[in-house]
């Protein structure tokens, strides 16, 4: 199979002899400001950039410190320039990368990014804001919680200033013990000023929260998955969507999983909020383990709000861990009308025990993906084709308003580079940047750092981008942050 394959290693290797916090400059004189930037556009210059986590990524006596690569766009998709950030003090095991999430934090147009490191100072986890300037990301605030925590850092989110609240972070702790239960979960919510600094102190919340259904337990894992939007309750005002994918609901099965919205959490008063579960997501059976809440992917486009949640435990026609998607949306006046996403349709026919269907998710608008409101639903644990390459990986990209349409893409499609490999799981993180699908293959057994797939929507060709080869273990392609939701 012809194989493309783009490196950009000496890039890497020269930045990686710096040490601290850094960005490489744009190597072209960028813009002086971003306000001619394009959705996602960290430096302004128009070309839309992601980023793509590597948490096991090592350098020096930083064993796991973990890095993300900023890919700065150039003319075509996945055609611009790589270009590492590391935390300002690297730590070995921090797991730097676990979680990214971009938005726009300050008011300067330019795209801001917010990354994880759950397992730093000693498990406490720690999350740090790069702003976006024309000159590219650069470090801002530490986002410090108001209490001792633990794998503070594994899930982030954000959202932009509204006409009532702040630009806000969201960070999960699933791994945090909440009164004696250990594991039960909490997440942090930071307000921003307009500068993209800290305002106030951050409100802990946790599933014992007056706003949430259900009692903080042990195992519940709250704030494995994270999203800032608009749901319900005061329009202009920003409600939390948590997942909390251990969760044993009564009847359901030991960590059956669920997930909760909280009505417009930054005023702190009691308000009305959402349980969805077996009993109310018409996901199927109750399935223990079905870890609903696993996957979460959020957007807002044309003043509704988009919710899918992946259910990857989810027992199907009797086949366990096969795994299924709900699809819920609202236009103000809470989540409804749940849709269940899944293989036995839209053109991904072959259901098998252990599929994990939905272990990864992503929702883009019409104006990244020029066709409507899309998602991509990630299965690196299924081995498409003849079985001889288990768990080699595919993504099921489908088009909400014309699921007839929707592609199976795998790397036995004859347009991405690579051939299938057995255990390495393409698909396990996917994003959207404008005209393209950004795919991960963590475990590429070709490129065993890890390499991302950047596959256009239109009839380009894919591109392969693989980091540098001298690192001892890495996971590149763990995580993606692409255009915001
Ligand atoms: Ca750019
Ligand atoms: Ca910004
Ligand atoms: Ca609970
Ligand atoms: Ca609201």
């Amino acid at each position: 199979m012809k194989r493309r394959r783009l490196t950009w290693a000496g890039v890497l290797g020269g930045c990686a002899l710096l040490g601290g916090a850094f960005l490489m400059p744009p190597q072209q004189a960028g813009a002086a400001s971003c306000d001619q930037a394009s959705r996602a556009d960290f430096d302004g210059d128009g070309k839309d950039d992601f980023v793509v986590g590597d948490a096991k990524a090592t350098f020096g006596d930083a064993v796991s410190a973990g890095q993300v690569t900023v890919h700065y766009g150039g003319d075509r998709p996945g055609r611009g320039r790589l270009v590492p950030l590391r935390d300002d003090e690297p730590q070995a095991g921090a797991g730097f990368g676990h979680a990214v999430a971009t938005g726009h934090l300050n008011g300067d147009k330019c795209l801001d990014l917010v990354v994880g490191s759950p397992w730093a100072e000693e498990g406490a986890g720690r999350a740090r804001i790069f702003l976006g300037s024309p000159q590219g990301l650069r470090s801002g605030a530490v986002l410090e919680p108001p209490r001792t925590t633990r794998t503070f850092g594994w899930s982030v989110a954000t959202a932009a200033k509204t006409g009532a609240d702040r630009a806000a972070v969201v960070v999960g702790a699933p791994y945090e013990e909440v009164a004696g239960r250990p594991s039960a979960g909490a997440v942090y919510l930071f307000s921003l000023d307009d500068q993209g600094a800290v305002a106030g102190r951050a409100a802990a919340v946790d599933q014992d929260d007056d706003r949430l259904t259900g009692v903080s337990e042990a195992g519940d894992l709250f704030g494995w998955a994270v999203a800032l939007g608009k749901i319900r309750g005061e329009a202009e005002r920003l409600d939390l969507i948590v997942s909390e994918p251990g969760e044993d609901v009564e009847g359901q099965g030991e960590d059956a999983g669920s997930f909760s919205v909280a009505e417009d959490i930054t005023t702190g008063r009691v308000s009305e909020g959402e349980h969805w579960h077996y009993g109310n997501l018409e996901i199927g059976d109750p399935t223990p383990g079905g870890n609903i809440g696993w996957s979460l992917a959020h957007l807002e486009e044309g003043g509704t709000s988009y919710v899918a949640v992946g259910a990857p435990g989810q027992t199907v026609d009797g086949k366990e861990r096969a795994g299924r998607v709900a699809l819920l949306t609202s236009t103000g006046a809470g989540l409804g009308s749940p849709q269940v996403i899944e293989q036995n349709r839209d053109k991904a026919p072959y259901i098998e025990a252990g599929d994990r269907y939905g272990r990864s998710l992503a929702l883009a608008g019409d104006g990244v993906t020029g066709d409507g409101v899309q998602l991509a639903v990630g299965v690196p644990h299924d081995g498409p084709g003849t079985g001889s390459t288990p768990e080699s990986g595919w993504v099921h990209l489908v088009p909400l308003a014309q699921r007839d349409r929707a592609l199976l893409i795998d790397a036995l499609n004859s347009d991405v580079p690579g051939d299938p490999g057995a255990y390495e799981h393409f698909g396990r993180s996917v994003a959207f940047t404008t005209g393209a699908l950004l795919i991960g293959v963590p475990d590429d057994r070709s490129r065993p750092g890890g390499s991302l797939i950047v596959r256009p929507l239109g009839d380009e060709d894919p591109v392969q981008l693989v980091p540098d080869s001298e690192y001892d273990e890495t996971d590149f392609g763990g995580t993606l942050g692409g255009a915001p939701g």
